[in-house]
């Protein structure tokens, strides 16, 4: 069998995980969904609309008792779901298969890797944009860049190869921890803010008032990136952010979308592991505690 019919399962039938089910489809691979225990399963269309194209792949979709033998997971729940995901079929990922955790925040990898020791575990960002239109079916708003790494691991393993051949811009990045903390400190500014202020990521840079709260924040979280070991990620945060916010003015953040859907947010794995990395260093953060006091009741 070559390797681009290898079998993919992915849990968390959101956009992205749509997203990437259509790019692995589209490859070759046969891919199955993952969906909640109580959900219809069966042959389900995924489509994925962009500008100039529409892709529609017919997949099989399963619930996590009914999934088999796994040999390759990505998982592309919300962070605060990934540790339920991951033990409905844990189980069943194979002594030579592995994980690939690509979800927003940090936190989690630390509990599943505490949880499941024996599985073999990477993490993954995407600056992919993708917003559902109806289940399975999704638009390909923005395209950004995939990232894959293992702590410790500086080149890819053997399976990547075709996973970077199926995944549009996706690379191996054997210091993901940077990656992983630079997305994490503009997430812990740009995420709460405008989910507290209902607006766009541009705003944060052109009113005022929210540009003081992000320099204020900024410097907290430049703090706690600093006694983390992540100096540089400290020292060009100013300058990330600014990129960040003028690449996605028009967006709505994440979080922000989260609070307007009225689904949770994803605030405990984001300023809640800022906040829980800054105690373990003796660090005061008043303003990401106040911000994450706030999302967290729904203050607006
Ligand atoms: O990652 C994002 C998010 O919304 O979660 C940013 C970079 C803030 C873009 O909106």
């Amino acid at each position: 069998m070559s390797d681009a019919k290898t079998h993919w399962h992915i849990i968390g039938a959101g956009a992205i995980g749509c997203l990437f089910a259509d790019a692995l489809a589209r490859y070759g691979c046969e891919v199955t969904l993952i969906l909640r225990p109580d959900s219809a399963t069966g042959e389900r269309t995924v489509i994925v609309e962009n500008d100039a194209t529409c892709s529609a792949h017919a997949l099989n979709t399963v619930s996590p008792k009914k999934s088999g033998s796994i040999e390759r997971l990505l998982v592309t729940t919300k962070a605060y779901d990934v540790q339920e995901a991951v033990a409905s079929v844990a189980a069943r990922v194979t002594q030579n298969g592995f994980v690939i955790l690509l979800a927003n925040g940090m936190g989690f990898a630390e509990q599943v890797k505490t949880a499941w020791p024996r599985l073999d575990l990477y993490c993954g960002i995407t600056t992919e944009g993708a917003y559902r239109l109806g289940p399975q079916h999704i638009r390909h708003a923005g395209f950004g860049e995939t990232r894959i790494g293992q702590s410790g691991m500086l080149s890819a393993p053997a399976w990547f190869t075709h996973f970077q051949h199926a995944v549009d811009n996706c690379s191996w990045d054997g210091a993901l921890q940077t990656a992983l903390w630079t997305k994490l400190a503009v997430n812990c500014i740009i995420n709460p803010i405008t989910a507290l202020h209902g607006c766009r990521n541009g705003d944060l840079a052109s009113n005022p008032r929210l540009a003081t709260e992000v320099a204020m924040l900024s410097d907290e979280v430049a703090r706690v990136c600093l006694a983390a070991g992540f100096s540089a990620v400290a020292a060009g945060l100013a300058k990330t952010l600014h990129e960040v916010i003028a690449a996605t003015a028009k967006n709505r953040s994440s979080m922000l979308e989260d609070v307007l859907a009225g689904r949770p947010t994803e605030i405990g794995y984001i300023n809640g592991y800022l906040l829980q990395v800054a105690h373990q260093h003796g660090i005061d953060t008043p303003h990401n505690r106040a911000l994450l006091d706030k999302v967290l009741a729904g203050i607006a």
